[in-house]
């Protein structure tokens, strides 16, 4: 799988003004909210490389060596992405995962006719160890594009398919944005000697079959009968070849589902005996992780239903979640429902 399948010298500007022009509707508006998006992206990325040096440079408890409070990289991921977002007139709310509740657009600033969902920093707990983390967002209209109001939690609890974009940085050996407007799933790596997010790889499309699975076997003792079966015949040998799956967790979902976009296979957060809807959350991760993977010619479900068909009921809900291949999640929902 080449990691360059592009020669184009296209930035992510000139890639979203481009595609914005398929849109005849598009005022230029979105241009101009996912321009903010990516320096947010691009501050995140140069302070997540930094978070390494800290102890380095002498961070001593929580504060550096310019004596400022030094705070959770994932809370300053947050304070970065709504102080870069709330002021360009371009949304009328955000959601977060820091955030227990909504975030308005702050007086005098205009309410805008976009909505923005985002985790600021998923994998947060992998930061200590070097390990790749990173950003995930969705982007959706308001229900009422000609209000000015305040956005509502209405216009946040939208359908997953009703999301006009979603994407991730991944903060890893580089920082790549991997974005999708409704047109095919494109990856931009940022060149940092030019400042630019260059477009290096096009309309990724996940194998519709894979051998790698991606799933937290500690919680295997939880699992239901129908999961275990369905692992133990990924590991199975089968006389064609296409098994055994090899097992790939990395533990932050930004990079084993990039790992799945390219390789192909399947990742599962799935329900268990503790946790009756998983751990990840539908609005701001498994969403816009879930349109991404469709866009790219996949399939992710909770088991059962498409996950972006999920009317969301409450801003941080959890649901389980099998997100890959095509073949691997619909054989995995025939496991499920054999039990
Ligand atoms: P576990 C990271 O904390 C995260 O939210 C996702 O990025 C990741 O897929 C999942 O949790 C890992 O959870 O329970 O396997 O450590």
């Amino acid at each position: 799988m080449p990691f360059l399948n592009t020669s184009k010298l296209v930035t992510i500007e000139r890639h979203i003004t481009e595609e914005g022009a398929l849109h005849p509707s598009a005022t230029g508006e979105f241009s101009r909210l996912l321009r903010d998006l990516t320096l947010a992206i691009r501050i995140v990325a140069r302070d997540v490389r930094r978070s390494g040096l800290n102890d380095v440079l002498g961070v001593t408890e929580d504060v550096n060596v310019h004596g400022e409070m030094v705070k959770r990289l994932d809370i300053h991921a947050n304070e970065v992405i709504i102080r870069a977002m709330d002021h360009g007139g371009h949304l009328c709310v955000m959601a977060s995962e820091e955030n227990e509740d909504l975030i308005p657009i702050p007086e005098p600033y205009h309410n805008g006719k976009y909505v923005l969902v985002f985790d600021p920093l998923d994998g947060s707990s992998n930061i200590d160890v070097n390990v790749s983390i990173g950003t995930i967002f969705s982007i959706y209209q308001r229900l009422d594009p000609t209000s000015a109001a305040p956005g509502s939690l209405a216009d946040v609890l939208q359908p997953g398919y009703k999301q006009v974009a979603a994407g991730y940085a991944m903060y890893g050996s580089s920082t790549q944005l991997v974005y999708s407007s409704g047109n095919g799933v494109d990856i931009f790596t940022f060149d940092p000697t030019i400042g630019e997010f260059l477009l290096t790889y096009e309309k990724i499309k996940i194998p519709k079959r894979g051998k790698i699975y991606s799933i937290n076997s500690g919680n295997s003792y939880k699992w239901e009968e129908g999961l275990r079966n369905y692992v133990r015949h990924l590991l199975s040998p089968s006389d064609d070849g296409t098994r055994p799956f090899s097992l790939r967790y990395v533990g932050t979902m930004v990079a084993d589902i990039h790992r799945t976009l390219h390789y192909g296979g399947i990742f599962m957060y799935p329900r268990d005996t503790t946790s009756p809807n998983g751990k990840l959350r539908l609005v701001y991760e498994v969403n816009p992780m879930s349109f991404l993977v469709e866009q790219a010619g996949g399939r992710a479900t909770d088991g059962e239903r498409r996950i972006l068909d999920l009317e969301p009921t409450s801003l941080h809900q959890r649901v389980p979640c099998f997100i890959g291949s095509e073949e691997d999640v619909l054989e995995v929902e025939r496991f499920l429902r054999e039990g």
